[in-house]
């Protein structure tokens, strides 16, 4: 039987976490990605290889790409684009070249995603990463003042986030300004309040149909390149999966990736399903995503999210919360049975617990609350395998 391949998040030699330690989680792949190349400049096959050396001596394996970061002038497609396409097809040449061939990007303006809270405390004293509505309107009207902003709230929203302001002393703003310009890890950009007005500034005349087309296009150059050198893409969905900031956001249902399949059937157009993001969006069914575009899930970022009714949702345990994790993992154990695969999946954003408390950690990313979400979907795997197997006589 086709099971996931387990992998494991690592941000390079600088996350506090080790390949050794990640060992000891029974995660076998790694996710990684060369921070330290400056966003649109070529991954060498040289600095790939010395990274995934690192990784093989751990006795590991280098699995998946999270990610190469699209430069925004790909986004806007403004600047030195055409150079930065040119530089990414390099980079997935020389990836494959190495070995490796899953490739993870996002398509997200300006963010990567995005939260209020990093360290929201729950009732079992674990902390999670929240998405908090009136603390965001409250951000972008009263901190950013952005020009406009209050045409996209309602008026009640807009009293909610003003008393949420007045409230606020100025550690508490100062910690939310961090916590949604200052860059969460992964994200490749980090921003003054200015800078982060101009960046928005510069999606001033694309709409949510430009951007797409301006994502249609890059792919149109990329994705053969992929094809031809047994590479595959996984566009990562916006997180959260709606508007923000008066950005326009592309990707945030399966509709949306419809869209890009349909303009680019190439075979290596495919998804990194993260059933976190898309969970957040009431309106996605995730068995739906995955039998429907099975064939092109090519990593699998496995958490939940809980929402409420006022827009905020905070990082559930990983089997609790909105997503039904039981249908997911079905979903995901028949896609590879089909298509006869492991598909490289991963626990994302653990809640931070226990020792890692009094820790310095990647928010999202600390160690104990991954493996805890690790553990569990593990079991719950062999669980559903098992009953597969057992109800199919094999
Ligand atoms: C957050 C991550 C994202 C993701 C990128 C992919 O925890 O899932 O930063 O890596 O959006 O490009």
């Amino acid at each position: 039987m086709y099971l996931c391949e387990q992998t494991w998040r690592w941000y390079g030699p600088s996350d506090p976490i080790s390949l050794s330690d990640i060992r000891q989680t029974g995660a076998t792949g790694i996710v990684n990605a060369l921070h330290h190349i400056p966003n649109g400049e070529v991954w060498s096959v040289e600095e790939i290889m010395v990274r995934k050396t690192m990784i093989e001596e751990a006795g590991l394996k280098w699995s998946v790409v999270e990610s190469i970061p699209v430069h925004e002038h790909i986004k806007t497609r403004t600047g030195d684009f055409q150079r930065y396409i040119e530089n990414y097809k390099e980079s997935i040449r020389n990836l494959a070249e190495c070995g490796v061939l899953i490739i993870t990007y996002n398509f997200m303006p300006v963010l990567d995603w995005t939260r209020t809270d990093l360290s929201y405390l729950l009732p079992d004293g674990s902390r999670a990463l929240r998405f908090e509505r009136a603390a965001f309107v409250a951000f972008d009207l009263f901190m950013l003042k952005r020009p406009g902003a209050e045409n996209d709230y309602l008026d009640d929203e807009i009293a909610i986030a003003r008393r949420r302001y007045e409230q606020m002393d100025e550690k508490e703003k100062n910690t939310i300004i961090k916590n949604m310009i200052a860059g969460l890890p992964g994200s490749e950009e980090s921003f003054t309040l200015e800078q982060f007005q101009e960046a928005l500034d510069g999606y001033s005349d694309i709409n949510a149909d430009k951007l797409r087309s301006h994502l249609i296009s890059f792919l149109r150059e990329i994705a053969p390149v992929a094809d031809e050198v047994g590479a595959v893409l996984a566009i990562h969905p916006d997180d959260p999966p709606y508007t923000i900031l008066g950005l326009p956001r592309i990707m945030s249902s399966i509709f949306d990736f419809n869209a890009i399949v349909e303009a680019v059937p190439n075979l290596s157009n495919g998804l990194c399903l993260c059933t976190g993001s898309f969970g957040v969006g009431a309106h996605n069914n995730l068995s739906d995503i995955m039998n429907i575009h099975g064939d092109r899930v090519n990593f699998v970022h496995l958490r939940s999210t809980q929402r409420d009714d006022a827009g905020n949702f905070y990082e559930a345990n990983h089997l609790e919360g909105d997503v039904d994790m039981y249908e997911v993992m079905k979903s995901l154990l028949e896609v590879q049975q089909r298509r006869k695969v492991s598909i490289p999946v991963r626990p994302d954003h653990g809640h931070q617990m226990l020792d890692d408390l009094n820790k310095h950690t990647n928010p999202g990313y600390s160690c104990i609350g991954r493996m805890r979400g690790l553990a569990e979907l593990r079991g719950l795997e062999l669980g559903v395998a098992k009953s597969i197997s057992y109800l199919k006589g094999v």
